[in-house]
């Protein structure tokens, strides 16, 4: 029999990338969308007719206890959330209410519906915020810096108090940024290669950005989901750090994009201080050291493949946009 999965979040970056791992493994996969006036489903329409999709709502208890039940998972994969940092501080309710007590209301719907059911949450490198110990580990505690940070803090606390109140195989992985062709544009890697594309295609003179020295510890998404699934399949659900154990400044990012187009980017960036953050978070670099020995995972891309992928994909996109051929030379790949 194949095992049936549950993704909350399959309309978004990761959802899309779990859907076809798990598709490949053979499991008959289920996800959850929000109903909206547009339709949401660009990552996920080459799969639609490999997949089944439901209306549910992580602000919606009796929408979950409903999708649970009527799905019968043997797996829920808890990727759902108001996920961009910079928006939490407009919206630090909205952002508290999903991305917090939104895995709060999952976790009641498994209790209710079948406690057998294995959890994963979308745990995050934001929840170490102002770090006190690099690199970051499990054990390094948490400071959150964003509403966003601080909801993930109680959606990890309410995973791991399930497993120890009810005996629930519940974990969490502490996921550091991982990106790929399909991260939103708000991003600041796809911000950055959607503009050089925009740059490069003529459509666009200038790229604005916030803060070039935030270092962050860079993966390809593609890669980190089987992470995910990884964490589901053992003996005991434990907690892990995945990432790929190197930090690059955005400033770094910048400079690569702009040299895989032939363009000096000081030429492109102007510094906005409207994409400063309230309260920065300046430094993440993981320690993958128990993942890699425990669940034997590691990162297959580097950061220089990916950062290039990004740009390639959307140098294509855009030239596919504008009409126009893609009459661009390009540094050797
Ligand atoms: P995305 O923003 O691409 O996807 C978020 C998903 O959540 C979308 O499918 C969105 O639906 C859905 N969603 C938002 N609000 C609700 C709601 N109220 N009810 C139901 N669904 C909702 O995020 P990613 O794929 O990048 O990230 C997946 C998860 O991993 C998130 O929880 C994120 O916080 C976490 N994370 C991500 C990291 C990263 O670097 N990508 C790192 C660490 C953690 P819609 O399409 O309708 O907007
Ligand atoms: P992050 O990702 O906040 O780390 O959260 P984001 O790409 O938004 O920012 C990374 C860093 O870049 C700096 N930055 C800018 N950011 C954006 N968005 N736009 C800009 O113009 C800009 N200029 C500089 C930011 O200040 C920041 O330091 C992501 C999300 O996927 C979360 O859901 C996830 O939990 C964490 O990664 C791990």
């Amino acid at each position: 029999m194949p095992k049936t999965a549950l993704i909350t979040g399959i309309t978004g970056q990761d959802g899309s990338y779990l859907a076809e791992f798990l598709l490949e493994k053979g499991y008959e996969v289920h996800g959850c969308f929000r109903r909206a006036s547009t339709n949401s489903f660009e990552r996920i329409e080459h799969l639609l007719d490999q997949i089944t999709v439901h209306p549910a709502d992580l602000i919606d208890q009796s929408s979950l206890e409903h999708l649970v039940r009527s799905v019968a998972p043997q797996e829920v994969y808890n990727l759902a959330a108001q996920s961009f940092v910079g928006s939490s501080w407009g919206q630090p309710i909205l952002t508290g209410d999903v991305t917090g007590l939104g895995v709060t209301r999952i976790l009641e719907a498994i209790r209710t519906v079948d406690k057998s059911i294995r959890f994963y949450q979308a745990s995050s490198s934001e929840m170490f915020g102002m770090v006190h110990e690099t690199p970051q580990r499990e054990s390094t505690p948490f400071h959150p810096r964003s509403p966003y940070g601080v909801a993930k803090v109680y959606g990890h606390y309410m995973t791991s108090n399930y497993r120890e109140s009810y005996d629930m195989y519940a974990c969490s992985g502490i996921l550091f940024n991982h990106e790929s062709p399909r991260r939103g544009l708000e991003f600041v890697t796809r911000k950055i290669t959607d503009g050089v594309a925009k740059i490069k295609m003529g459509l666009a003179d200038e790229l604005r950005l916030g803060n070039l020295d935030a270092k962050r510890d860079w993966g390809f998404a593609g890669d980190y989901v089987e992470a995910m699934w990884l964490m589901l399949q053992q003996d005991a659900p434990i907690d892990y750090v995945v990432g790929t154990g190197e930090t690059h400044s955005v400033r770094e990012f910048v400079e690569i994009a702009f040299d895989r187009v032939g363009l000096n980017w000081e030429n492109h960036v102007v510094i906005d201080p409207k994409f400063y953050r309230p309260a920065e978070v300046d430094l993440l670099l993981a320690d993958p050291a128990r993942v890699k020995a425990e669940l034997d995972w590691e990162p297959k891309v580097s950061f220089q493949q990916l950062t290039e992928m990004m740009v390639d994909h959307d140098l294509q996109r855009i030239s596919q946009l504008s009409g126009r051929t893609l009459g661009v030379v390009r540094k050797s790949a």
